[in-house]
């Protein structure tokens, strides 16, 4: 199986085109889960302060993300790159990043055999966003929509991307596709401001740098879960907001 790593600069990744996805159709959106009566959002998350060269790994129990999956929060930075959340699977993964400032959210998705290419997405934020300003970051992959049809009933979509919002300024960027990424497969283990070297998918001697400013009030919709209960801060070197 092919493996491929995660550079600093993210261009390393994306060798080859990315063949036009397929459209879900064939199977209904799934509703939400039931069982949480308290709705991610209702309760915030907490902020934390990211000195740079540290991560926060999160293992959620009963958490899955390995299809499909809805991420949100918000964070101010001034550094041009980093890390902002990575999780990889056997052969996938996906990471946010800051590169000269933008903001990249890049998925891999190699098919098994190498040969039919790289089933990815790659979204770039049009600005930069290290102005040092709260920005809301939603990433979407795989997420299933309805739309009703023009001439009746209803279809099935998805929604794949990032959409970036100025909180204080109001300004939004979408970045969002309709490609559905068959076979993508990620695992419940989420990192939050860095990446451990020894990860499948990372190369320890080109991993991209560490995230350096705040983050805070990260959630999943799929799993209607708040991300507070870190299960590493690696050194103790990440801390509440001040
Ligand atoms: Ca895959």
């Amino acid at each position: 199986m092919r493996q491929e790593k995660i550079h600093a600069d993210g261009r390393e990744l994306l060798s080859g085109a990315l063949p036009e996805g397929k459209m879900l159709r064939d199977k209904p959106a799934k509703p939400g889960r039931k069982t949480v009566t308290v709705a991610a959002g209702a309760k915030k998350g907490p902020c934390f302060q990211f000195p740079g060269g540290t991560y926060l790994e999160f293992k959620l129990d009963d958490f899955n993300i390995t299809d499909h999956a809805h991420f949100s929060m918000l964070f101010k930075t001034v550094a041009e790159e980093g890390v902002v959340l990575y999780a990889e699977g056997p052969d996938d993964y996906e990471a946010v990043f800051l590169s000269q400032g933008k903001i990249h959210y890049l998925i891999a998705n190699p098919s098994p055999s190498g040969v039919e290419g790289t089933s990815g997405g790659y979204y770039v934020s049009d600005a930069a966003v290290n102005n040092g300003t709260w920005l809301r970051l939603d990433l979407w992959r795989n997420w299933p929509r309805q739309r009703r049809l023009r001439g009746g009933g209803m279809e099935n979509y998805t929604d794949t991307g990032m959409v970036l919002r100025d909180v204080a300024g109001g300004g939004e960027e979408r970045h969002l596709d309709n490609i559905y990424h068959r076979g993508i497969e990620i695992s419940s283990d989420i990192f939050i401001g860095g990446v451990r070297p020894t990860l499948t998918h990372v190369s320890g001697s080109t991993a991209p740098p560490s995230f350096e400013g705040m983050i805070k009030e990260m959630e999943e919709t799929r799993n209607e879960r708040v991300l507070s209960l870190y299960y590493l801060n690696k050194n103790g070197l990440v801390k509440r907001c001040p």
